[in-house]
């Protein structure tokens, strides 16, 4: 193996992530301690950014950078830097931003390491993936074939859960309309399972899957910075992870659990009128 395999295997891109994951998680505890206030609104007047959310992918794409100079980078809150290596970071600096501005402890840093990847960080393959959740220092973290950890422990999803038992994950849009939709699906589909939970990060809430915490999640309107990372640690947990009429996940449509449950979960989404 060269010296470029090497630093492009994805447990020495975990490693890289890691390390940079974890000082983003630094600096922005200490960022809101000194106060967050809302920047700018993007898709509507809830969907809010703050200083730290820029401040913070500034730091992780200078460490990126500095690191692998001819990588690209795809986040949330800059313009795509294009690299020429085929390896991609896909970053949600502060995922669960609405958390982070009321101080509700469910927000985390989310970075991916994906090759092939196309505009926008779809359709790679992950290699690998870190989710720091720096309200409980808890960092999930997985590699291609490696299998997925929480400090150190092997994660590993919930088996034979049946749907009328499941605690199920999901999210809600900042388009009121697509709101509107949305809830007639949850109607369709609480009398069903055990349980909704709606956590408010996309990565949190696959990393609960992957931990147990969760049988399932499923959203629709994700972005791959919100998802990229934690997809792979919940496959790596014994997640099945999928989109639109059973093929990968896309801003349309993301649905994990562990695969007998998927397939029921599926079921059901199709009969409240998702294609799942
Ligand atoms: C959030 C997602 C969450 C979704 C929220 C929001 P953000 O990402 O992680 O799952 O329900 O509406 O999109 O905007 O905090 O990075």
């Amino acid at each position: 193996m060269t010296q470029h395999e090497a630093s492009a295997a994805p447990t020495a891109l975990l490693e890289l992530a890691r390390d940079i994951a974890v000082r983003a998680s630094e600096f922005a505890l200490e960022a809101r301690r000194g106060g967050v206030t809302v920047a700018a609104t993007k898709s509507s007047a809830v969907d809010i950014v703050t200083a730290v959310d820029r401040d913070t992918e500034t730091l992780i794409r200078s460490l990126i950078l500095e690191a692998r100079p001819d990588d690209g980078i795809v986040g949330e809150e800059d313009v795509a830097h294009v690299g020429t290596s085929g390896i991609d970071w896909i970053v949600d600096p502060i995922d669960g931003t609405v958390n982070f501005l009321y101080g509700v402890p469910a927000w985390a840093i989310s970075i991916a390491v994906a090759e092939g990847a196309a505009a926008g960080g779809v359709g790679g393959t992950t290699l690998a993936g870190v989710v720091v959740n720096p309200s409980t220092g808890e960092v999930f973290e997985a590699s291609l074939g490696g299998g997925a950890r929480l400090a150190g422990r092997q994660l590993g999803v919930n088996a034979g859960v049946t749907l009328s038992s499941a605690l199920v994950g999901t999210g809600f849009s900042y388009s009121s309309e697509r709101r509107r939709e949305q809830a007639a699906v949850l109607l369709e589909l609480l009398p069903q399972i055990r349980d909704i939970r709606r956590i408010g990060s996309a990565a949190l809430d696959l990393c609960a899957l992957a931990a147990g915490r969760l049988d399932a999640y499923y959203e629709r309107g994700l972005n791959a910075w919100d998802h990229s990372a934690g997809a792979l640690v919940a496959r790596e947990a014994g997640a099945r992870v999928g989109g639109p009429r059973g093929g990968r996940e896309t801003s349309e449509l993301l649905v994990a659990a562990e695969p007998g449950l998927y397939e029921q979960l599926a079921a059901a989404l199709r009969g409240a009128g998702v294609e799942a």
